[in-house]
């Protein structure tokens, strides 16, 4: 275990990370220094910080800042191409990021789970389901919770499960879930990670560190996470939403099993039906969820009534209200191009998408065919307006609405009963919004408010 007392470390980045490391360290007996790029009047916390007896620098990030410490504490946010990140690794100081320093104190168990899109949901239902089966659990990481907050609640019996993202994952050095879950890998984030090769390589370093003992849960459907299991050392368990798999949970007919080794027979988990979220890709999501249940441990009867109660996450292919006949969904959470094609497979036609935001080094073209079977008209908003709008030409009607409120105010006067109202943007927030919470409940608002 990293040693803090009377160590130097600083934190990178003060969001919702950096502060709790800040404050995990400095309870540790560590000198705690923070530093954020933002203006000193736009960092609320500040006074308080300080108050506090932490040490800030603000505005920009010093290198004689950086070359003063034992460890420096990187927030997800915060690219390890940050200049000072680089020359400070070349003369060797230790950089870890905040999934790596809350894992190494927390206490129990954890499952790890990771992929591009259905990891919010995934994270929720095992956390339901452990909770259900009188596990004490825990449940953060990406998801909105840092890991060191988690840490410091943790005991010898705990359960933490941890969404993690490709951002957490660049930074590891020993984090090791007992179980690991990948549910799919498909392009996102590339203008962080340079490449889709890259942004592959760190989701795969969720299972770089598990060992023999530990469980490595995949996709059978998806290429990229196939690809993972070249990678690891620990079991290997499957889920297919399509077809039976040697190991793992499965979908055949109308039913769910669950095979506990290769060569057993499988045992019926629930019926298909009894899902109460929309979309195929929930069902993936479900199967992921069961199969590291059943690896905790967790009985068959919870698992089932578990999942049955679930509640879609909020800003997941929520539905807002339908009025008019007109039915209106938040999907705020589709960020990737890839989340906004799970979305509109969840509906047969006469959709109304609202695309845009701060473009990734997206490829929205890859989205053309199942936008013209399925979507009316596409309302653009944000910065990645015009790439959208030349990327989608001639392939659909496509509108700019600038805003979500435009865009709202333009559906409302055109759309008529059956159809689909869908918010489910393909890009980040950043341009518009503070997150892409702030954007789902900026549009759940603009919708109540008709
Ligand atoms: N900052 C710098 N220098 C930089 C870049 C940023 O100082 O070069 C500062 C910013 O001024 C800001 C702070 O860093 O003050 C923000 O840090 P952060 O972006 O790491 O944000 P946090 O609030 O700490 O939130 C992070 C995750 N954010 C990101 O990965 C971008 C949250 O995931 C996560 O919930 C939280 O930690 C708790 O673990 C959000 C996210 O968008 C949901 N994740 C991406 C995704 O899901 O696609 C990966």
């Amino acid at each position: 275990m990293i040693e803090l007392k009377n160590k130097r470390v600083l934190v990178v980045g003060l969001g919702k990370s950096g502060l709790a490391a800040a404050r995990f360290l400095k309870k540790r007996g560590a000198s705690v220094t923070v530093s954020d790029a933002r203006p000193a009047t736009l960092i609320a916390e500040l006074p308080m910080l300080l108050d506090e007896g932490f040490m800030v620098e603000a505005g920009s990030h010093g290198l004689l800042t950086f070359r003063r410490q034992d460890l420096i504490v990187v927030s997800p946010g915060v690219p390890m191409s940050t200049p000072e990140l680089v020359q400070v690794r070349a003369l060797g100081l230790h950089i870890i990021g905040e999934l790596e320093l809350g894992a190494e104190f927390l206490a129990g168990q954890s499952i790890g789970i990771t992929g591009s899109n259905g990891k919010t949901t995934t994270t929720t239902l095992v956390g339901e389901i452990l909770a259900a089966s009188g596990r004490p659990t825990l449940v953060g990481g990406n998801i909105g919770r840092p890991v060191t907050d988690l840490a410091e609640e943790s005991t010898p019996d705990t359960w933490s499960v941890l969404e993690v993202s490709s951002f957490q994952l660049e930074t590891v050095e020993t984090f090791k879930p007992r179980i690991a879950l990948v549910l799919n890998i498909t392009p996102d984030h590339l203008d962080r990670h340079g490449s889709f090769e890259a942004y592959a390589a760190a989701k795969a370093r969720i299972t770089e560190f598990q060992t023999a003992d530990d469980f490595l849960v995949l996709n059978a459907e998806d290429v990229k996470t196939q690809m993972v299991a070249a990678k690891t050392k620990a079991q290997i368990y499957w889920f297919s939403a399509k077809r039976q798999i040697k190991q793992g949970a499965f979908a055949h007919g109308e039913s769910i099993f669950f095979i506990p080794k290769e060569g057993a027979k499988p045992e019926p988990i629930m019926p298909v039906a009894e899902i109460p979220l929309a979309g195929a890709h929930n069902v993936e999501n479900v199967l992921a969820a069961i199969t590291a249940a059943k690896l905790a441990g967790v009985e068959t009867a919870t698992i089932r009534s578990a999942v049955a109660a679930f509640k879609a996450v909020e800003h997941r292919l929520e539905f807002v209200r339908e009025l008019d006949g007109v039915r209106y969904y938040n999907d705020s959470k589709a960020t990737n191009v890839d989340a906004t094609v799970k979305a509109v497979e969840a509906f047969e036609g006469n959709i109304w998408l609202i695309l845009g935001g701060k473009d990734k080094d997206s490829d929205y073209a890859t989205m053309s065919a199942l936008l013209r079977e399925r979507v009316k008209t596409v309302l653009t908003i944000g910065s990645a307006a015009e790439k959208i709008e030349h990327q989608l030409a001639g392939v659909v009607k496509i509108e700019r609405a600038e805003t979500v409120e435009r865009a709202i105010a333009l559906v409302h006067e055109a759309a008529s009963a059956g159809d689909v109202v869908l918010l489910a943007p393909a890009c980040a927030s950043f341009d518009q919004f503070d997150n892409y919470e702030h954007r789902g409940r900026v549009f759940k608002q603009l919708v109540t408010a008709l």
